[in-house]
C-alpha cells in the first residue's frame, strides 16, 4: 500500500523553505521532500527529505512504488540569470523536469481515479515587453499579453504552463476512454523577498540583495538603473498564493494560470525603503546592461484581478507591512551578532 503524501520539488530554495515550514504546520498529509541539497538546518527533520536529481529516473520510479501523490509543489527550477550561462542544462532541468513530474501525476491521478493536484509557480519572467515605452503603456499586464520571454527560464515557465493546461485537459484526449486529468494550477510571482534566505541566479534579486547587505552593514551596488520597475511580494505572501490557490474549490477556477503580485516599486524606491530602516546603507547603482534589459522587459506590474475574483487572492503585506512588520525585524534577528 502506497503511502499518501505531499510532495514538495525544490525544497531547500528560497520558496521551498517558507513553504516546507507552512506545510509542516498545517498538511494533512506527511511531507516528501526532493532536492539536489540538503535541506537547510531550520527544516530539516520537517519531511522526508531525498536528496537527488529530479531527472534521475531511477529516483522517480522509487518514489512511484513508495508513495501515493494527493499534491505535488514543482518548485526545482534554475532562474532567469543563472539559466542565461547554461541554457540547455537549464531547459532540461525546467522543461524535463516539469514533464516527468506531470507524467507521473497523470499516471497517478488514472490509477487511483482521483487527480493529483499540481500547483506549479510561474514567473513575471513569462513577459517580454519590447521597449520602455511599451513597458509604459502596459503598466499593469494581464496573464496573456506580451507573452515573449526574452530568458531561457521565462520561455520554460511559459511552455510548462501550457504542458500544464494539457495535462489537465487534454492529454491521452484519443487514446483513453475516462482519462482522469492532472489538477495543473499555478501562479506567476512577481520578484519575492525573503527576510530569511537571499536569492541566487535570479535577476530580481537586486531588491532583496539590497536589504541583506544593508542589514549586514555591506555596501551594495545595485545592478539595474534607479528607474527600473517591477512589482514585488513578501515571501509569506507567496506562500499564502501557493496554499490559496490549492485550497480553492475547482468549481471557482476560471483559468488554471493566474497573476499574483502586491507591491510595485522602481529600485531607487526599494532603495528609499531600505534607507528609511537602515539610514547608514551605502546603496549605489551599477547597472550591468545586460541584466537590466531583462528586468526592463518585464511588466512594471501586473494585473492579479482574476486571482482575486475567482479565488479570493489578496496580500497581506503591502509594502510597509512587508517592511515594517516582516523583513525588518526577522532580517534584524538574523544578523544579529551572536
Ligand atoms: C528571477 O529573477 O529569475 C526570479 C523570478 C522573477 O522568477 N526571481
Amino acid at each position: 500500500m502506497r503511502k499518501k503524501v505531499v510532495l514538495i520539488t525544490g525544497a531547500a530554495g528560497e520558496i521551498g523553505h517558507a513553504l516546507v515550514k507552512a506545510l509542516a504546520r498545517q498538511s494533512e498529509y506527511p511531507l516528501v521532500t526532493l532536492d539536489l541539497q540538503p535541506l537547510p538546518e531550520d527544516i530539516d527533520g520537517l519531511s522526508t527529505h531525498i536528496e537527488a536529481d529530479l531527472l534521475d529516473a531511477n529516483v522517480l520510479d522509487r518514489l512511484v512504488s513508495e508513495y501515493e501523490f494527493e499534491r505535488i509543489f514543482h518548485l526545482a527550477a534554475l532562474l532567469s540569470t543563472r539559466g542565461e550561462f547554461s541554457p540547455v542544462m537549464t531547459h532540461e532541468v525546467n522543461v524535463n523536469g516539469t514533464m516527468r513530474l506531470l507524467r507521473l501525476a497523470a499516471e497517478q491521478s488514472e490509477w487511483r481515479r482521483r487527480p493529483v493536484q499540481f500547483i506549479f509557480p510561474s514567473s513575471i519572467a513569462v513577459y517580454g515587453l519590447p521597449d520602455l515605452e511599451t513597458k509604459r503603456q502596459y503598466a499593469r499586464v494581464r496573464e496573456w499579453e506580451w507573452n515573449y520571454p526574452r530568458t531561457m527560464y521565462g520561455a520554460n515557465k511559459l511552455y510548462c504552463e501550457l504542458l500544464g493546461v494539457y495535462f489537465s485537459q487534454y492529454y491521452r484526449q484519443l487514446a483513453a476512454e475516462q482519462p482522469v486529468m492532472v489538477d495543473f494550477r499555478s501562479v506567476r510571482f512577481p520578484g519575492l523577498i525573503s527576510a530569511f534566505t537571499i536569492p541566487s541566479g535570479g535577476t530580481s534579486d537586486y531588491g532583496p540583495e539590497m536589504l541583506h547587505a544593508a542589514a549586514k552593514g555591506e555596501p551594495y551596488a545595485c545592478f539595474v538603473r534607479p528607474d527600473v520597475r517591477i512589482p514585488f511580494m513578501a515571501m509569506p505572501d507567496a506562500v499564502k498564493a501557493l496554499l490559496d490557490l490549492a485550497a480553492a474549490p475547482a468549481e471557482n477556477l476560471s483559468q488554471r494560470v493566474y497573476n499574483v503580485t502586491s507591491f510595485s516599486l522602481s529600485a531607487e524606491e526599494f532603495r528609499a525603503w531600505v534607507l528609511k530602516f537602515f539610514p547608514q546603507a551605502e546603496i549605489t547603482f551599477e547597472p550591468d546592461l545586460k541584466r537590466q534589459a531583462i528586468v526592463d522587459s518585464w511588466a512594471a506590474d501586473m494585473d492579479d484581478s482574476a486571482a482575486r475574483r475567482d479565488w479570493g487572492w489578496q496580500p497581506d503585506y503591502d509594502v510597509q507591512r512587508a517592511f515594517e512588520e516582516y523583513l525588518v525585524p526577522n532580517i534584524l534577528q538574523l544578523y544579529q551578532p551572536a
